[in-house]
């Protein structure tokens, strides 16, 4: 910089970009269906989400009762990789369980 702390035409001007905005979050729901057991649901629950045991039932109850629940929220990416670990798994066993992403 010049003196007099003015910008002159030959000076480089950086700006370093810092990241102020707040990721956005989405939810991770699952939904009900007629044919999946629920044990298979608590056990998908336990190792995709990390719940507990007691937390996975629950999550589970929701679902059969009210037909959706949330699992979790998460950043976009962590959100989709959630999503499709859950439909690959359900798949890979047969079953018709349902997940979906959710802006929270
Ligand atoms: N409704 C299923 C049953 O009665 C259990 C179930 C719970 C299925 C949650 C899907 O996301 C689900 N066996």
């Amino acid at each position: 910089m010049t003196s007099e702390n003015k910008i002159s035409s030959t000076d480089i001007i950086t700006q370093e970009k810092v990241e102020l905005k707040k990721p956005k979050l989405y939810k991770v729901i699952l939904l009900n269906d007629d044919y999946t057991p629920m044990e298979y649901v608590v056990k998908l629950i336990r190792i995709v989400f990390r719940k507990s045991e007691n937390e996975a039932v629950n999550i589970m109850l929701m679902v059969h009762k009210k037909g959706s629940g949330i699992c979790g929220i998460f950043t976009k990416e962590v959100a989709e990789t959630k999503v499709e670990t859950v439909l690959k798994m359900a798949k890979g066993d047969q079953h018709p369980l349902k997940c979906i992403m959710e802006a929270d």
